[in-house]
């Protein structure tokens, strides 16, 4: 049975669903001002995905295993998008249909659909209230508190190194002025329910950014103040959580808030990345448009916005089709929204990707602070940073191009003695140990001169840091 979801901040309102009675569920960027110089429009991206890269975000989707064999839906998605999100495949009652017995088949289609297409991976959602399988609806107690344990477990565990975020619990707050917990099974196992999740995936899956994902809480209301003090909390208990996902279901009755920016902004300072997961805004035409516009500007100007999903590719494959939400129409064709989200993705040019820090909350320092100066002449420098811990690591590569630019690239390092390579993003490694050379994709091998791009990558063992060898051409 459909989950009834509430929308508006306080005063929910419920549009008609056509499949089924479903309700709408649901800068100051700072880039402190000194690192790159902007980049001419000519460098400016095509596709989606590729003009969101060269703004250091990635641009996403939700994606449905079977219609993978759709030639059209297939076609936009190689060619637009850069992450994928399983939009049912991943939950609780597609992958634990009987207990104890996983079935990841689906899913898998999925991923292996995003991996050889050089896509990232979003998974959703480890623990929910909803579409849960029959046999947890049932369970209540320590009984479904140590079969969610499990369930996160196993399919973290399944995914291990492959899955950028996970959507660790999603939509765990009421709707309404309360800013309560949601009622639910899982929250009647104790309160402490939703930490445990996220320390059973940390466990799992060291190197997932681990996210809680909720609707309803894009623009500053009790709920979202609900999820802050949850953060934050977290945060000062060591509580392992990397990110924040604002689903960002928009509609008439539930319009881009004009405190959106402010909103993610506010959260990514607790020290957070922050993402919009599951885009979508009922409308047609300019005022569409001008939507998509808005989110996709805010988004550029919080440094951890780290990339937009769009919760399906054509009008015809959205949750809410009627609504007509998606940027493109059911024929695969270009909508102007489309064409909106690319031109915002696109203004200013390339420029560098978001800070890993937050920005600052006292007045900046009169002098900038350093950064790694652009190589003078041809050519290009290569920089890790290294997120290591016991057993496993990723490494972030920035590669910043010299005065000429770069039309390809090429970046060469060594991995100490026994470490190994299980995922890379954004670049194409030689091999998985020793001495690999990561070389450009399609859409990241042209650097501006004097800017830069990232590519990543996860591993096992110890990972490099310092620098590598660049060269370019
Ligand atoms: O409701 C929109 C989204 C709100 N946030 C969490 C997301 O996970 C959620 O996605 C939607 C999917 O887009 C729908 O496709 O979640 C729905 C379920 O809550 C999904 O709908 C279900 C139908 O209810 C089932 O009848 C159907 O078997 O999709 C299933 C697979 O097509």
């Amino acid at each position: 049975m459909d989950k009834v979801l509430a929308r508006g901040s306080g005063s929910p309102t419920a549009r008609p669903r056509p499949r089924t009675a479903l309700l709408s569920a649901v800068a100051g960027v700072a880039m402190i001002a000194t690192t790159v110089v902007v980049a001419s429009s000519a460098s400016a991206g095509t596709t989606l995905g590729a003009s969101a890269a060269e703004k250091g975000r990635y641009f996403g989707t939700a994606v449905a295993a079977y219609k993978l064999s759709d030639a059209t839906y297939v076609g936009i998605l190689n060619r637009e998008f850069n992450m994928v999100t399983p939009e049912n495949e991943m939950k609780w009652d597609a992958t634990e249909p009987t207990q104890g017995q996983f079935t990841f088949t689906s899913a898998d289609r999925i991923v292996s659909h995003a991996q050889a297409n050089g896509m990232r991976v979003r998974g959703h959602a480890l623990a929910w209230h909803s579409q849960q399988p029959g046999w947890a609806q049932n369970l209540s107690g320590t009984a479904l508190r140590q079969a969610m344990v499990n369930h996160i477990t196993q399919v973290a565990s399944y995914y291990k190194g492959k899955i950028y975020a996970w959507d660790v619990v999603n939509e765990a707050f009421a709707d309404g002025g309360t800013g309560a917990r949601r009622d639910s099974n899982l929250q009647r196992t104790g309160n402490d329910w939703i930490e445990v999740a996220f320390r059973t995936a940390r466990a799992a899956d060291p190197g997932a950014k681990l996210c809680y994902n909720d609707y309803n809480t894009d623009g500053q209301n009790a709920k979202s103040n609900a999820v802050y003090a949850m953060v934050q909390d977290f945060k000062s208990r060591g509580v392992p959580i990397d990110c924040v996902g604002f689903q960002s279901h928009f509609n008439s009755a539930s319009p881009v808030p004009s405190d959106y920016q402010a909103n993610l902004q506010r959260f990514a300072n607790l020290g957070v990345d922050v993402q919009i997961t599951e885009l979508d805004i009922e409308g047609s035409g300019t005022t569409q448009a001008d939507n998509y516009g808005r989110v996709v500007r805010a988004c550029l100007a919080v440094s951890r916005c780290t990339g937009i999903t769009v919760w399906g590719i054509r009008d015809s494959d959205s949750w809410r089709a009627s609504g007509t939400p998606l940027l493109f129409d059911g024929n695969g064709n270009k909508k102007p929204a489309y064409t909106a989200v690319l031109d915002a993705l696109n203004a200013g040019g390339s420029t560098p990707p978001p800070t890993t820090t937050p920005p600052p909350t006292t007045t900046p320092p009169t002098t900038p602070p350093p950064t790694t100066p652009p190589p003078s002449g041809n050519g290009c420098t290569a920089t890790l940073s290294l997120n290591q811990w016991q057993g496993g690591f990723v490494t972030y590569v920035r590669v910043t191009a010299g005065a000429a630019g770069t039309n390809a690239w090429s970046v060469t390092l060594t991995l100490p003695a026994g470490a190994s390579i299980t995922n890379t993003w954004s670049a194409q490694p030689s091999g998985t140990s020793g001495t690999v050379t990561f070389r450009n994709v399609d859409y990241n091998g042209r650097i501006a001169p004097g800017t830069y791009t990232e590519f990543g990558f996860q591993g096992v063992g110890t990972g490099p840091s310092g620098t590598a060898t660049c060269s370019a051409s």
